[in-house]
C-alpha cells in the first residue's frame, strides 16, 4: 500500500511517525470488540503526548479526532437522524458483497465489483478536516483512493461536466429508509474539476481499517472543503452526467443547502451562523475557515462565482 500524505495535515505532524506506527500497529493487533473500546484512550493520550502541533493557517491545533468520536458521533439518516443511532443501527450491515454500477457519459458503462473497481488503484492515507454543516467539525485519517484515479478508469467522454453519486437503497438493511425524513436514496454531486481535484477522495477506510459501517461502508465521497453532506456513504451508483444532478439536501431545503456546499464562514446557514464551528472534544468554538481551510488549493476552482449565489 502507497501511502502519501498530500494534504495540510500530515499525519506524522500531529501525532509522531513512531507513535502512529505504534498506534497501527496497535489497531492491528486488537481485535475489533477490544479495539472500540481500547484505542480511542490510547490513541488521544498519544495524540496529546505526541507533537500534537500543526497547521496552515487554522489559529489552534488540529489533532487527530479520536476513533471512537469518529465512529460513534455520525450523520447517516439511513440508520437514524440520532448521532449514535448508526454505530448501533448498522452494526450488522454487510457491506460486502458490493456492486458499484457505472453509468452515462462514459466510454463503457459496467457493474463493477467493488474490489475491480478499485483494483491496482494506490491506496492513501489523507488526514482532513470534517466540517459538517451543522457547525461541528472533527479531523479525521481517511483510506482511500483519489476520485480521479477511479474517473480516469472509467473514462469520461467528453460531454460529461457532472458526476452523480447515489447511495444503497435497501429499506430492509437500512431502517432509516423505512421513515421519510429523506427522499431515498441519497444522492450527491460534483463537477467534473471538483472531482477531478486531487483532494477528493473516495474513501475506503478510516484509522487504517476498513470503513466502520457507520461511516459509509464500503466506499463513501470525501471532499473536504466542502459541507460534510457532500460525502455520501454507501455509493453503490457513479454516473457522469451532462447535467447538475438533483441532490437531496438541495431538493429537499434549497434556501439552506446549495449544490455547491463549499465551506464558508460567509454564507450563514438561515438558522444559524457558519461563522465559528465546535472540533469534537474541544469546549471553546474556532472560527470556521474559508473552504475549510483548503482555499489556496481550491478557491481557483470557482474564480469568478458569486459563492453567496452559488453556495
Ligand atoms: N448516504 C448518506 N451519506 C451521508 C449522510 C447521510 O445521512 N446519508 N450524512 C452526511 C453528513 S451530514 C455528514 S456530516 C457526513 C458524516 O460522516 P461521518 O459520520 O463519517 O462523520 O456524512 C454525510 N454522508
Ligand atoms: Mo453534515
Amino acid at each position: 500500500m502507497l501511502i502519501r500524505r498530500p494534504s495540510d495535515i500530515p499525519s506524522s505532524e500531529i501525532t509522531r511517525e513512531r507513535v502512529y506506527l505504534d498506534r497501527r500497529a496497535f489497531i492491528a493487533a486488537a481485535g475489533a470488540a477490544a479495539a472500540a473500546f481500547a484505542i480511542p484512550d490510547v490513541a488521544s493520550a498519544l495524540v496529546r503526548g505526541g507533537a500534537g502541533h500543526v497547521v496552515g493557517r487554522a489559529q489552534r491545533e488540529d489533532k487527530l479526532t479520536p476513533f471512537e468520536d469518529v465512529t460513534t458521533y455520525n450523520n447517516y439518516y439511513e440508520f437514524g437522524t440520532g448521532k449514535d443511532d448508526p454505530a448501533r443501527l448498522a452494526r450488522d450491515f454487510q457491506p460486502r458483497p458490493w456492486t458499484v454500477e457505472v453509468g452515462g457519459e462514459v466510454a463503457r458503462p459496467a457493474r463493477y465489483d467493488f474490489d475491480d473497481l478499485l483494483r491496482g488503484l494506490a491506496v492513501q492515507e489523507r488526514v482532513y478536516r470534517l466540517r459538517c454543516v451543522e457547525a461541528w467539525s472533527m479531523v479525521v485519517p481517511w483510506r482511500g483512493v483519489p476520485l480521479r484515479d477511479v474517473l480516469a478508469r472509467l473514462q469520461p467522454t467528453p460531454r460529461a461536466r457532472f458526476v452523480e453519486f447515489t447511495t444503497l437503497l435497501d429499506p430492509r438493511r437500512m431502517p432509516g429508509q423505512r421513515s421519510g425524513v429523506l427522499a431515498w436514496p441519497y444522492v450527491e454531486g460534483l463537477r467534473l474539476d471538483e472531482a477531478m481535484h486531487p483532494l477528493t477522495l473516495l474513501a475506503t477506510g478510516v484509522y487504517n481499517r476498513d470503513l466502520p459501517n457507520q461511516n459509509g461502508a464500503p466506499l463513501r465521497l470525501i471532499v473536504p472543503w466542502k459541507y460534510g453532506f457532500k460525502g455520501i456513504k454507501a455509493i453503490v451508483r457513479i454516473r457522469l452526467v451532462r447535467e447538475q444532478p438533483e441532490t437531496t439536501w438541495a431538493l429537499m431545503a434549497p434556501n439552506e443547502y446549495g449544490f455547491y456546499a463549499n465551506v464558508n464562514p460567509e454564507v450563514d446557514h438561515p438558522r444559524w451562523s457558519q461563522g465559528r464551528e465546535r472540533r469534537i472534544g474541544e469546549f471553546l468554538r474556532r472560527p470556521t475557515l474559508p473552504f475549510n481551510g483548503y482555499g489556496d488549493q481550491v478557491a481557483p476552482l470557482y474564480a469568478g462565482m458569486d459563492l453567496g449565489r452559488n453556495f
